[in-house]
């Protein structure tokens, strides 16, 4: 009688809905032992899904985009010859370790977006851009090479595997990218890629020194993707800041002693919410968006403001919502339970979409100014670094003063200079004067 076993989900660690994203064998396909059936992800990694025994699949029990966990049935395989190969212990994942925090390495650029779909890089010049999903399916590669590929734009189909039995490595799509970029130019005109940008050249690291590669996180491709889209489209101007805080301090320092005890940490971000929305209602044109054809300006009667949290994922910003209607102690509330879920991957969809404005603080970690990317369709982002005490010129004498460093990025398109310049000496005459602020 044939012996027919049940392949279904190792242990995962923990994750209960993890996507299909590739189903790699049909029924009447002959696998071996230790072949993949199925490639995986979740937000951290992607793995693939082995047989444990040689034979053939009599049925499949999944398909791409259906949400699996530990346990769920994949496939049903009679097995072949005698006694079938132990169960094997839950696959590694393909490692995707948490991206670095920030992108400290690159102060004058630090940057602000919301995870949207990525949208696949434009291939450089390729030779042949038709893409063969099926044939793509089909190629022998395991996940870390197949999220390479599609990463690169790369048809596994086209690209012949070296490993053994022809599995493609990195490699391989590596090599395929090469020839593809050395061969000449199909039609006439520059060697540039999408919309005339010309492309960096790849170059092998590896000849001048040892290298690891790493794959992007999830969110941090999302983020660049978005970050890239609004660098290309917005034409950003930046202007500096610094708002006497030395009063807001004092106060914040003596409410939040009290608060403490309720629970609530009380940092500026609070103050800065208020103030900013003070701002917007001043000066409408922050709080607005370019109508898709670029013909007029839709002004928003509802303050959402985007906050970005440095979580180990990379950047997101989560929006708090009506922050108009909030006092300084739901504020606080509101933002320690966001950033607190942005960093454990709980923040729901419609908690990261419909920001009008976006902050974004360093300040509890240093910097003196940085260059924020606008949140678009957003048209202005703040960016605040860290006080620091500072000699000012007051009434005949250098007096010490505690100092907040703004820095206020905007789509040039609908901002002047003089409008930027003038919505950041409002808010810094705000965050200098409490009394404004608490009206
Ligand atoms: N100057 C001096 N100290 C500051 C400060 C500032 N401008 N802003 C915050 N601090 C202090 C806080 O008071 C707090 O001090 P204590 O621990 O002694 O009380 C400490 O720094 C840490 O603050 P925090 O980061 O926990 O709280 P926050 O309200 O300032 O910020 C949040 C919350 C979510 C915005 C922040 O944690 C965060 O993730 N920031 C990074 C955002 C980011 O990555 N932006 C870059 C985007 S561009 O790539």
């Amino acid at each position: 009688m044939a012996d027919i076993q049940d392949i279904v989900v190792p242990d995962i660690g923990g994750f209960d809905a993890v996507d299909v994203i590739e189903v790699l064998v049909a029924v009447g396909a002959t696998v071996a032992v230790d072949e993949a059936l199925a490639t995986l992800e979740s937000d951290k990694a992607s793995m693939d899904v082995p047989s444990p025994f040689a034979g053939v699949v009599r049925e499949v029990a999944i398909k791409k985009g259906d949400k699996v966990k530990a346990g769920s049935l994949v496939a049903r395989v009679e097995v072949s010859g005698a006694a079938p190969a132990p169960t094997p212990p839950p696959p590694p994942p393909v490692s995707e370790a948490p991206a670095p925090a920030l992108a400290t390495s690159t102060p004058a650029s630090t940057t602000v977006a919301t995870p949207e779909p990525v949208e696949a890089p434009p291939a450089p010049h390729p030779v042949d851009t038709t893409f063969d999903e099926e044939g793509f399916s089909r190629a022998y590669a395991g996940p870390a090479v197949r999220r390479f590929a599609r990463e690169l734009g790369v048809d596994l189909a086209k690209v012949s595997g070296s490993a053994r039995k022809g599995r493609i490595t990195k490699d391989d799509v590596a090599g395929f990218v090469k020839q593809t970029l050395a061969a000449p130019v199909a039609s006439g005109g520059a060697a540039t890629g999408g919309a005339g940008i010309p492309p960096i050249p790849a170059i092998d690291f590896a000849k001048f020194g040892p290298v690891t590669t790493r794959a992007l996180s999830k969110i941090r491709r999302a983020s660049g993707a978005n970050l890239h889209r609004a660098w290309l489209n917005v034409p950003h101007v930046t202007q500096h800041e610094q708002a006497d805080v030395t009063e807001l301090e004092a106060f914040r320092k003596g409410m939040g002693e009290g608060l403490s005890a309720e629970g609530v940490k009380l940092t500026f971000l609070p103050f800065l919410i208020r103030a900013v929305v003070a701002a917007l209602k001043q000066f409408p044109d922050f709080n607005a968006s370019l109508s898709p054809d670029g013909q007029s300006l839709i002004l928003k009667q509802y303050y959402h403001l985007g906050v970005a949290v440095d979580t180990p994922e990379g950047l997101m910003v989560p929006v708090l919502k009506n922050a108009d209607q909030k006092g300084l102690k739901e504020l606080a509330r509101d933002l320690a339970d966001l950033s607190t879920r942005a960093r454990e991957g709980k923040l729901k969809l419609d908690e990261l979409s419909g920001g009008t404005f976006s902050i974004s603080s360093l300040g509890g970690i240093g910097g003196t100014a940085f260059t924020p990317i606008v949140n678009a369709p957003e048209v202005a982002i703040l960016g605040v670094s860290r006080t620091a005490t500072q000699p000012v010129w007051q009434d005949g004498a250098f007096v010490p003063r505690l100092m907040l460093p703004l820095s206020l990025s905007y789509d040039h398109r609908v901002i002047d200079g003089a409008a930027a310049a003038r919505f950041v000496t409002s808010l810094a005459k705000t965050l200098g004067d409490i009394r404004r602020l608490l009206l």
